[in-house]
Order: C-alpha cells, then sequence, then structure tokens
C-alpha cells in the first residue's frame, strides 16, 4: 500500500466538511447535527473546539444515509485556510457562510471554493449553505444582508445546482432537515448513480468533476 492509499483508508467514504470564515457558525451547525439542539459557544468545550467529526445515520423518506460531518479546529481564524487534509476525499463540502457578514459570503467565491477543489473526492458535491437566516427578520436594521438571488447567481456562475443552495439557522433549527435531507438524497445519487432517462440530460445532477491532486 503506498502512502496515498494508506491515508485514504483513513477517510470515512461518507465524509462532508464544513468550510467557510471564522464566525459563521461551523461549530453551531456541528453540534446541532450531533445533538440536535443548538449549543451557545461559551458551552463548547475544548474538546469542541479542537475540531471533531461525528457519524449519523440520516433518515431521509424510507432511505438511510450515512454522514460523517467534519468541523475545523478554527485554524481557519489565524490563516484564512484550511489544511488540504481536512478536505482529503471529502464527499460534500458544505460551504458555510453568514446571511448577516457580506465578507463571508465574498469569500466564498475570493477563497474557500479555489482552495478546496483540488483535494476532495474526485465527485465531490458542493453546497452553498448561508447561515443565520434567522436574522433574516433585522434586515432593515443591519447594516449588511446577503439576499438568496446573490447566492444563486454565485451557485449559477461556479456550476453548484441551484437546489444545492441552502438558508439555514444552526440558532432556531430552521432549513436545517431541509438541507441535511437535500444533501443525503445527493449523497445516495453519488453512490448508487442511477442513469438518466435515454436523451435527457439529469439537470439537477451537479456533481462537479474534479481533476489534479488528491491532497
Ligand atoms: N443568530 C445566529 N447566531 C448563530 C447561528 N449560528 C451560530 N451563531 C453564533 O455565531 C457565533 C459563531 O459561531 P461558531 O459556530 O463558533 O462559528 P465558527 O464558524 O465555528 O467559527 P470559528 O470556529 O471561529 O471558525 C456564535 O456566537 C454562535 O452562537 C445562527 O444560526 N444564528
Ligand atoms: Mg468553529
Amino acid at each position: 500500500m503506498n502512502l496515498c492509499e494508506e491515508l485514504d483508508s483513513d477517510v470515512p467514504w461518507d465524509k462532508v466538511v464544513l468550510v467557510g470564515n471564522p464566525g459563521v457558525g461551523k461549530s453551531t451547525i456541528f453540534q446541532r447535527f450531533k445533538t440536535g439542539l443548538f449549543v451557545r459557544e461559551e458551552e463548547l468545550t475544548h474538546h469542541d473546539k479542537a475540531g471533531q467529526e461525528h457519524r449519523k445515520v440520516w433518515e431521509v423518506g424510507d432511505e438511510e444515509v450515512s454522514i460523517t460531518l467534519f468541523d475545523t479546529a478554527g485554524v481557519e481564524r489565524f490563516t484564512q485556510t484550511i489544511p488540504p487534509t481536512y478536505y482529503r476525499r471529502a464527499k460534500v463540502v458544505l460551504l458555510v457562510y453568514s446571511m448577516d457578514n457580506n465578507d463571508s459570503f465574498q469569500a466564498i467565491s475570493n477563497n474557500w471554493l479555489d482552495n478546496y477543489a483540488s483535494c476532495c473526492d474526485d465527485k465531490s458535491l458542493t453546497v452553498l449553505v448561508g447561515n443565520k437566516c434567522d436574522l433574516k427578520h433585522r434586515w432593515e436594521e443591519l447594516d449588511e444582508f446577503v439576499p438568496r438571488r446573490r447566492a444563486l447567481t454565485l451557485a449559477g456562475n461556479r456550476e453548484i445546482g441551484l437546489d444545492m443552495v441552502f438558508e439555514i439557522s444552526a440558532l432556531t433549527g430552521k432549513g436545517f432537515q431541509e438541507m441535511f435531507d437535500g444533501v443525503a438524497v445527493r449523497m445516495k445519487e453519488l453512490m448508487d448513480p442511477k442513469p438518466p432517462p435515454s436523451g435527457q440530460e439529469n439537470l439537477s445532477s451537479q456533481t462537479i468533476q474534479k481533476s489534479g491532486c488528491r491532497c
């Protein structure tokens, strides 16, 4: 077994990673996935902040899909990057921005999208996640807010399926189930692809073919 294969054997086949600027809510999303609850920042232990993974069988309809979700250890706070090993062989990349923070949205196209492209699985799924949608009702009083149409435009420009654009709140749980349902269904398709009806393109399919290194 060469070094690459050896490293690969440690990577869960159902790997889903959370990526995005500091403070967008990655750890809060992770905690809701793990516990089903909103966990306040003050309640996070050192262990929680050290980067974690958690496996869960997600039920959608009568299907069961295994998901191992990864959270960063927060190095992006200091370096604006996440080490390639974090993305290694990921099946799904959840690109998270905070809906009340334009910079975090800009960083998706200026930084994160190009950061991981060559490092995850050959076929990986990119998902755009606008977190903190609970702040939407305060839109008028907030200095900035990222409207859904901007996320849809970005998705269109970067070959991300429009059905993989979600707005959620890790605080209230709004949109959370729908997002993981959508991801789970698509993961199932990735693992068990069905051919499109003859003569038809599978328009909903937005698997991005990656090339180059498998870091
Ligand atoms: N209003 C609101 N606040 C949220 C939501 N999700 C997270 N937060 C808050 O946003 C702050 C940052 O959340 P984290 O989960 O620590 O963000 P992170 O992306 O893990 O940040 P780093 O680990 O520093 O990269 C915390 O105070 C959270 O409680 C949400 O959906 N709505
Ligand atoms: Mg965090």
